[in-house]
């Protein structure tokens, strides 16, 4: 089988996984997979930027709920990079009803709700450079070798 290509995506731990506790569980969840944490951000979203971060989403009937609830205090957003990261990261988070999420994914595991469910994960490679350019503009990622190299 053809080992997946070194790929980049953004996570955000939402606001619930962070007000929860469980942004170490879910960093942690991803460093064991040798996901690699290139960039790392505390931040607040303002309105404006859910708006750009949600833009497909607008005009559904979750869009309010969505943008109050992103909005609503802190975020920990993440790069992330890894053989095949886009689908590996989504993979892990699970299902966006927390309800029909396979145990031992994020949302499985630890989800009770559909609106506060924790995390956000770049669903496709256009995605994944578009949500990167917003959360981290700069642009400046991390390079380092893991010491688990051999099996990242
Ligand atoms: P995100 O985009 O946050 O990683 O979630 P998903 O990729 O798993 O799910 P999505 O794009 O379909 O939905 C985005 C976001 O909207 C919330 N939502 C969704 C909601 O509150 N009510 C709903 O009915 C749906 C479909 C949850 C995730």
């Amino acid at each position: 089988m053809v080992e997946g290509v070194i790929e980049r995506t953004l996570v955000l731990v939402k606001p619930d996984g962070v007000r929860r506790g469980l942004a170490g569980e879910i960093v942690g969840r991803f460093e064991r997979k040798t996901l690699k944490v290139v960039a790392a951000r505390m931040l607040t979203i303002t309105p404006e930027m859910a708006s750009r971060h949600y833009a497909e989403h607008a005009g559904k009937p979750f869009y309010p709920g969505l943008v109050t609830h992103i909005t609503s205090g802190p975020v920990l957003a993440l790069a992330l990079e890894g053989r095949s990261a886009i689908s590996v990261v989504r993979l892990m988070v699970g299902a966006t009803n927390p309800q029909a999420a396979a145990p031992g994914t994020i949302r499985g595991d630890l989800g009770s709700a559909v609106t506060p469910n924790l995390i956000h994960a770049s669903d496709s490679p256009a995605s994944a450079e578009r949500e990167l350019a917003l959360f981290f503009p700069s642009g400046d990622y991390q390079s380092y070798t893991r010491l688990d190299a051999e099996f990242a």
